[in-house]
């Protein structure tokens, strides 16, 4: 049977989600889901905690706590803040759970086995006040490509870039804010020059339909070429690299959290009582049945998914590979970005405490979904927020409801009759609509479908005002 296996971005778990992250990747991932599950498409929509990596230490240090406290924390408080959004996710896996610290040591041990990572010694930065190596978000400075400062070891936020973080100018170490030294350390390298044609050849085959920045960001990433990556850190929390003598190591986050994907389909797997072997089902398609994979995240996150997470997976051979990546760009908050550390933003808990229960997370749904940042960043305020609710929700579509429901009580006994008037007419508008959204379907655009489905229940207003359906019915009722 046709299936279709959905992937949002598992979010580190080192603080709550917000109304960014639900327009970046959960809410697109959760329309399409239902959306596949209404068309008869068997449907599997994973996602969960990404529970290693700095993001979680750095937060642990700050709350003067530990990793495992902060994820314990965490971790219910964003499942419940999903479902309470109305997330139809079949599993929200942990990435701390046994599963998948053996899934990623077997992925580790494969790479080894078949040659794909070599060991070096290379020079990291190195706290000498913490006695520690520096991975990552540990050491910030100028960015060696744009010059903007608060560039992080691995990335830089404002132009996306990565580098090998002694490239980083001005370097200053989180911990301790000194100057960091440099010092060598050995770790496992993974060969990503060995799949550079195939990469070249999966991006370019989608060159037709994936979005601009979607296909922009990888290419750029190809067209210097791809080199030997660090797979792994110096640090303690995380997935102890399946290696004698590798103490105190851990496979890099990045190598081991899309891996989640696949430790999740087998936890879910686990929980319906399927055997052992079931996820491969939604992973590989050995008979030609099918199957597809669709990765929903935020533009962060992009060439993760489309160049490191493919390679792994041609690197086992046999998985499929995402068909689409609709990655989204970011959404601002009155104007400025997101922000935890400026305090700006609005978690989705506060919002539940503040608007609770099911019609307020449709409302905020709404809002989102008409508003979403597909192929630029968009901005969230409370005074669209409030016009959307008054101005459609309730003025527009509340209103054809109540018309709906009202006359066919007062005219037909609470029946819906069959249709006899010559719809093409009294419909113009609303068959123009439609056309102009099936034949833009291949833009697939969420927020796009979303204004439609209010100018759907606008255009039945109309067409109950100036029509007077129940007239026609009850002149002619055939
Ligand atoms: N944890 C990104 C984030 O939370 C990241 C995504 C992982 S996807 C496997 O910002
Ligand atoms: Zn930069």
């Amino acid at each position: 049977m046709a299936k279709t296996l959905i992937t949002a971005a598992l979010p580190y778990v080192n603080s709550y989600i917000h109304l960014g992250h639900l327009a970046g990747a959960y809410l697109p991932a959760d329309m399409y889901a239902r959306f596949l599950r209404l068309t008869g498409r068997e449907v599997l929509f994973v996602c969960g905690s990404d529970e290693h990596g700095v993001a979680i230490t750095i937060s642990a240090e700050k709350e003067k706590t530990t990793p495992q406290a902060i994820i314990d924390k965490y971790h219910p408080m964003n499942e419940q803040a999903f479902a309470g959004f109305g997330m139809s996710f079949d599993i929200y896996s942990r990435t701390s759970l046994p599963t998948h610290h053996d899934t990623a040591k077997e992925f580790f041990k494969d790479w080894l086995n078949k040659g794909l990572l070599i060991e070096k010694e290379e020079p990291q930065f190195f706290d000498e006040t913490a006695n520690m190596f520096l991975p990552d978000r540990y050491v910030e400075g100028i960015c060696p490509n744009c010059k903007k400062d608060g560039a992080r070891g691995d990335q830089c936020d404002s132009c996306g870039a990565t580098y090998e973080q002694t490239a980083l100018i001005s370097p200053k170490s989180v911990i301790s804010g000194k100057s960091p030294i440099v010092k060598s350390t050995k770790h496992w390298y993974f060969k990503m020059g060995e799949f550079q044609d195939q990469l070249e050849e999966y991006i370019e085959s989608h060159s037709k339909d994936w979005k601009d920045h979607v296909l922009q960001q990888s290419r750029s990433w190809l067209k210097q070429g791809l080199n030997d990556r660090a797979a792994t850190r110096d640090m303690k929390w995380g997935i102890q690299v399946p290696v004698d003598g590798a103490d105190g190591k851990v496979i890099y986050v990045w190598f081991e959290a899309v891996l989640g994907y696949i430790s999740a389909t087998k936890h879910w797997a686990q929980n319906n009582g399927l055997d052992e072997h079931a996820w491969k089902d939604w992973w590989s398609d050995p008979k030609g049945e099918d199957r597809n994979y669709v990765a929903f995240l935020g533009k962060d996150n992009i060439v993760f998914h489309t160049l490191i997470f493919p390679m792994l997976l041609m690197s086992k051979g046999e998985m499929i590979l995402p068909q689409y990546v609709p990655a989204n760009e970011f959404l601002n908050f009155e104007g400025k970005k997101f922000s935890k550390s400026k305090n700006w933003g609005i978690f989705l808990r506060d919002y539940q405490q503040d608007f609770p229960g099911e019609s307020n997370a449709d409302i905020l749904r709404y809002a989102l979904a008409t508003n979403l940042p597909e192929t630029k960043d968009s901005d969230f305020t409370w005074k669209d927020f409030q016009a959307r609710n008054n101005n459609e929700l309730a003025a527009i579509f509340g209103n054809f409801i109540n018309r709906v429901v009202v006359l066919t009580n007062k005219y037909y006994e609470g029946v819906i009759p069959e249709s006899t008037v010559d719809l093409n007419d009294a419909y113009e508008p609303l068959r123009k609509l439609v056309k102009e959204l099936t034949d833009n379907l291949d833009a697939f655009s969420f927020k796009s479908a979303s204004n439609a489905f209010i100018e759907i229940a606008s255009y039945g207003n109309i067409f109950f005002q100036e029509k007077e359906p129940w007239k026609l019915w009850k002149e002619d009722p055939d």
